[in-house]
């Protein structure tokens, strides 16, 4: 209870910070996108995890204007990347399903993009399969729908890991799968398990869909990635993630 109403008031006080992660292609390794991951500097216990709070946040309702502001600064982050290159990287931002029950997200992505400059095609919201299960609901497909058109893409963040059938990947609008890091973690050198990661890659490709490895941690695990066409890797490997001024840095590398 300490720590939900100190999360009230968290917000007004400017404690939330958001770092970046690289998520780096293998097939044009000169392309470099992110993925936007809030942290909670606390005055007194320090740093605080997003999985410490974000399901309190989810559950006192707060989830909500949290989610707006890492879109927000999020969005002005990426947009003043464009500065830097001509490809400049695209930001991942993560998505409760309870922001798409409160708020029209498309509504709310197009107010954001507006206001800090950053064009459609720059973004990308993760989203889990719960919210294509619960809601077998048009007004989430709609909201879905027209952040396509938009331009917005849109991926299934910890594929692998619910309980979805896999048929609402043809009835919506995804681009991309973000594979588990558990899975990724059976890839090993001494076994050479990753039966799991090659399935999703041989489907994703069938279903063109790009793919992110989540939780690359080592060079065998990203050859393995690489051999069988993953688009993207994310993980230790290439880089923990970033405060914002870090990323920057890493990009001119
Ligand atoms: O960075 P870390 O590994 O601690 O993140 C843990 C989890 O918190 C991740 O799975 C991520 O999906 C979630 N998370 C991080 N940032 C956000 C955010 O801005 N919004 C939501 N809803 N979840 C987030
Ligand atoms: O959205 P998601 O829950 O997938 O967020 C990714 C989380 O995984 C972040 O909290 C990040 O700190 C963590 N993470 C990123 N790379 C690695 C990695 O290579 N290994 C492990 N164990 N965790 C990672
Ligand atoms: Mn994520
Ligand atoms: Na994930």
């Amino acid at each position: 209870l300490e720590l939900e109403n100190a999360l009230h008031l968290a917000l007004e006080r400017n404690e939330f910070i958001v770092n970046y992660q690289p998520i780096v292609s293998l097939s044009d390794p000169g392309t470099i996108n992110c993925e936007a991951l809030i942290r909670w500097q606390h005055p007194t216990k320090g740093l605080i995890a997003p999985s410490e709070f974000i399901p309190l946040a989810e559950e006192a309702g707060l989830i909500v204007p949290i989610g707006e502001w890492v879109l927000r600064e999020s969005c002005k982050e990426a947009a003043s990347w464009m500065k830097l290159s001509e490809n400049s990287p695209k930001i991942s931002v993560n998505c409760s399903t309870r922001q798409f029950q409160r708020v029209d997200m498309a509504d709310l992505v197009t107010q954001v993009l507006k206001e800090t400059g950053l064009p459609a095609e720059k973004l990308c919201l993760e989203i889990t399969e719960s919210l294509i299960i619960k809601d077998d609901d048009d007004d989430i497909q709609n909201q879905l729908e027209r952040l396509n058109e938009m331009g917005v893409a849109l991926s299934i963040d910890d594929f692998g890991t619910g309980y979805s059938s896999l048929s609402y990947l043809k009835r919506f609008p995804i681009s991309t799968l973000k594979i588990d890091r558990s899975f990724i973690s059976d890839v090993n050198a001494q076994e050479d398990e990753g039966a799991l990661v090659a399935a999703i890659l041989s489907m994703a490709e069938s279903l063109k869909l790009k793919v992110v490895a989540e939780g690359v941690e080592n060079a065998h695990q990203q050859n393995f990635l690489k051999e069988r066409d993953c688009s993207f890797i994310q993980g230790f490997h290439c880089s923990k993630p970033l405060s914002g001024e870090e990323f920057r840095k890493f990009l001119k590398k």
